[in-house]
């Protein structure tokens, strides 16, 4: 063999040995299928509103997941409870995440205590019912299937056992990611926020032990329509939160089992939509549509402080059925992004004086009359003020609650003494006080009102109920405020 005969086999066995690598390594990225695992790891499994951390740039590996189905009463809304058929004790189920090419080794076990038989049908799985059909379970029993993830994305699990609407309106769904090769870009917070829609023996509202209501399911005439299992999941102290400046992911699913959700943020402009949780990146999204068994991920950045509210833009779900969480966003204000109130006035469009109010620094821009309303127009606009603000403590007639609220109706203490009363409305009112000869310790909060708003509620409590029939006058209000 000659010396450029051997150059020539090496060179060509050099080439062929990086084509192969490179075919390889193509292999790898179209067909899941064949994505080597190495090792074996437990699944991190959380609650709402927490997500598992990222995989990264983990290796595909053999990953065991226990899920222990839990059928448990729960708190639906405010002295309404409902049992729920969970999966991982929550609605929604525990959250897992996974990474394209690992193997899932899948364990359902139904706990011995429960009442029925369920599954799993997860939207991850390619095999025959999603897994249904290897992972039914009777209580106190517990079975195991394994599938490979071969498509990254966002899917729903839910329980696939008849009648399947049933145990899906239970509460029986919730979120498996399939991150993509490498892992999903990093963002500095993540959380997990899934809707349903429940359909309760009695109306919105309505007290007690509430069951399932199977004629409502079928009519799709929902009482209640909640992120994360019920209502107030996400609002006042179980907000989800971020910081000025961080980037935001919200893996968003919809359990259903009938209602499509117009998922929006007030506020915010999604920046990336993976539209129905697939690979498809959407930009500069306002309003998501996630459809029942489907699913999103949408990211954002969060610029300014503040509240932000997360609704179901099919809005009267939102506010009176329930569909609203938040997000409280804290740092720094911004007031080139966005400026808060700069000028407030009362508009006039017939030319009535216009009152201009203290600018920013407090001082005053301009002193002008306020134009006093009307007798009539003031019962009507402090009574929508009364029923929106006041009613929930003092109740409808104004008779309070004996031993909590005080009444409001032939009130002695409110009809000695106006200015102290608008001061309690101000200002919020603790301590002992006698009101018609009984005695109350409690907390009334500040009450955030304008001015005009406080005047229609005092005047409309007055002339109400057998009270003075005092008419409290804007100016009145003001004297009191500048008052403190
Ligand atoms: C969260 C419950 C709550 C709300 C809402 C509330 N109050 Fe009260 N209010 C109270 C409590 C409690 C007291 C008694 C405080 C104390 O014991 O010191 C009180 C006391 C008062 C009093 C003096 C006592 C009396 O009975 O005359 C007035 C007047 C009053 N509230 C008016 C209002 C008005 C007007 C609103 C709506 C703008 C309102 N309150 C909203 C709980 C509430
Ligand atoms: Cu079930």
């Amino acid at each position: 063999m000659n010396i450029l005969k051997t150059l020539g086999i090496i060179i060509t066995s050099l080439l062929l040995i990086s084509c192969n690598k490179n075919e390889k390594n193509e292999i790898a990225i179209v067909d899941p299928a064949e994505i080597y695992i190495k090792g074996t790891i437990d699944a991190e499994l959380t609650s709402p509103p927490f997500v598992p951390a990222p995989v990264g740039n983990r290796v595909a590996k053999k990953l065991l997941v226990n899920m222990e189905i839990i059928e448990k009463e729960g708190t639906m809304s405010d002295g309404v409870t409902y049992v729920y058929w969970t999966f991982g004790g929550s609605v929604p189920g525990s959250f897992i995440r996974t990474r394209i090419g690992d193997v899932v080794e899948f364990t359902l076990s139904n706990h011995p205590d429960n009442k029925l038989p369920h599954n799993i049908d997860l939207h991850a799985v390619t095999g025959p019912g999603g897994g249904a059909e290897s992972s039914f379970v009777a209580p106190g029993q517990q079975k195991t299937f394994s599938f490979k993830t071969l498509n990254p994305g966002l899917y729903v699990y839910h329980c696939a056992t008849a009648p399947v609407g049933m145990h899906i309106a239970n509460g029986m769904y919730g979120l498996i990611l399939v991150e993509p090769e490498g892992g999903l870009p990093p963002v500095d917070k993540e959380y997990y926020i899934m809707q349903g829609d429940f359909y309760t023996k009695g109306a919105n509202g309505e007290r007690g032990l509430q069951a399932f209501d199977m004629n409502k399911a079928i009519k799709e005439d929902a009482d209640y329509v909640v992120f994360n299992g019920k209502v107030g999941a996400l609002t006042g102290d179980n907000a989800i939160t971020a910081n000025v400046g961080e980037t935001v992911r919200l893996f968003v699913g919809n359990g259903g089992p009938n209602l499509t959700s117009s998922f929006h943020v007030i506020g915010e402009i999604f920046d990336n939509v993976h539209i129905e949780g697939g690979s498809t990146i959407s930009k500069n999204i306002q309003t998501t549509s996630i459809p029942a068994g489907g699913a999103a991920i949408v990211d954002f950045k969060v610029d300014v402080p503040g509240t932000f509210i997360l609704v179901d833009h099919a809005i009267f779900r939102a506010f009176n059925k329930g569909a609203l969480g938040m997000l409280k966003v804290s740092g720094k204000e911004n007031k080139t992004l966005y400026s808060g109130v700069k000028q407030e006035g009362i508009y006039h469009p017939e030319g009535s004086t216009i009152q201009t109010m203290p600018d920013e620094n407090g001082k005053k821009t301009a002193e002008v009359k306020v134009v006093e309303k009307s007798l009539t127009q003031k019962m009507k606009d402090g009574k929508q003020v009364y029923m929106n603000t006041c009613f929930a403590c003092h109740q409808s007639e104004g008779q309070g609650i004996e031993g909590a609220f005080p009444p409001l109706a032939k009130s002695d203490y409110l009809n000695a003494d106006v200015k102290r009363s608008i001061g309690i409305v101000l200002n919020g009112k603790t301590g002992e006080i006698t009101v018609n000869g009984k005695k109350y310790n409690s907390v009334m909060t500040k009450q955030t009102l304008t001015e005009v708003e406080v005047a229609d509620v005092m005047t409309y409590i007055y002339n109400s109920w057998g009270n003075n029939k005092t008419n409290v006058t804007v100016d009145l209000v003001k004297q009191v405020k500048n008052k403190n």
